[in-house]
């Protein structure tokens, strides 16, 4: 079955389809669990690959959603790069030179906690000292950690106690690690701006910095090309340049373990909201076109790394 785009999916959901998917499509997809959360659900990630991660001169592409839990449009444009995968054949025969790493759930606690308590939570739902809960996980990385990021326990970009604290964010790094011999594009899903980020979080650029700018822009290029016209161009650039500091991402962190090529994207916020607080809920009818325009933004920096790999 293919995903729903006109609603979004809640943890269980995903579990399910996740695991159709994998049923359906046995030699081209695996369903593996990276480790467990605080309250004990699995962060689930599917291996989509042709050759079952067994030939070694394919490049891997990593993507991940709802690290931050309120940023819902994000589950379904991962579940629609799932879809094509899966189901489209000229896709497959494509990117058949990919091996894809794809995480549609990263912070199952929180997420479970916008359906179920608070619409714009976005941490993950650690106790910390009986005050407030939660752990930005997008600052628990260890990259530059506690530098740009709050030790306030009641703040949304609240560290934790120290790098590596959480269990999600543990669980990632196996995954990456796993893969690192050959993981050339990491992308982090999050909403919302219309842009595309790139490293280091403290402004910093790292030597591949005019690489990472070129292709940025190069997918930019083709989702604005795409896009529904109610929605701005996106914006490239380094994350500390256009937004702002931030230390201990997933993006960061990807980067200085020498993934070649790593982004946050920031897709579209939501089109009627009256402030920006607002920015995180999601019109159904903008579902299915996020799903397609973020796709082809994604092939593009596929298709770059596939290229580049088998030059190396
Ligand atoms: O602040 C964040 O974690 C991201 N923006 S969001 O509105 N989705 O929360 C941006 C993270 C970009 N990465 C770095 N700052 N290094
Ligand atoms: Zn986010």
């Amino acid at each position: 079955a293919s995903p729903s785009f006109d609603t979004i999916l809640e943890y269980q959901e995903v579990e399910i389809y996740l695991r159709e998917v994998a049923a359906n499509h046995p030699n081209l997809v695996t369903l593996a669990s990276a480790g467990k959360s605080i309250e004990d659900r699995d962060l689930w990630y599917l291996k989509i690959s042709t050759t079952n991660f067994q030939n070694t001169s394919k490049p891997v592409v990593y993507m991940q959603s709802l690290l931050h839990a309120r940023e819902w449009i994000t589950l379904p444009v991962t579940l629609y790069a799932i879809n094509s995968l899966v189901t489209d054949v000229s896709v497959q025969e494509e990117l058949q030179d990919i091996d894809w790493i794809i995480m549609p759930v990263a912070n199952p606690d929180g997420y479970v906690h916008t359906h179920e308590e608070s619409r714009f939570w976005r941490k993950n739902r650690a106790k910390n000292d009986g005050l407030c809960d939660g752990v930005d996980l997008n600052r628990n990385f260890d990259i530059n950690w506690g530098q740009d990021s709050s030790s306030i326990t009641c703040m949304d970009n609240y560290h934790g106690k120290h790098a590596f604290s959480e269990p999600e964010t543990l669980a990632i790094r196996r995954v990456l690690l796993e893969h690192l011999d050959r993981l050339e594009l990491f992308l982090d899903i999050h909403s919302f701006g219309s842009m595309i980020l790139y490293g280091y979080g403290d402004g910093t650029l790292p030597p591949n910095g005019l690489v990472l700018n070129l292709v940025a822009v190069k997918m930019a290029e083709t989702i604005d090309a795409i896009k529904m016209s109610y929605n701005p161009n996106y914006i490239v650039g380094n994350v500390a340049l256009i937004l702002y500091a931030a230390s201990g991402s997933a993006m960061d962190f990807a980067k200085s373990v020498r993934v070649p090529l790593s982004y946050t994207y920031e897709l579209p916020g939501y089109r009627f909201a009256s402030n920006t607080a607002l920015g995180f809920l999601v019109d159904p009818s903008f579902i299915e076109q996020a799903g397609l325009e973020t796709w082809e933004g994604i092939k593009v920096g596929a298709r770059h790394v596939r290229d580049q790999f088998s030059k190396r």
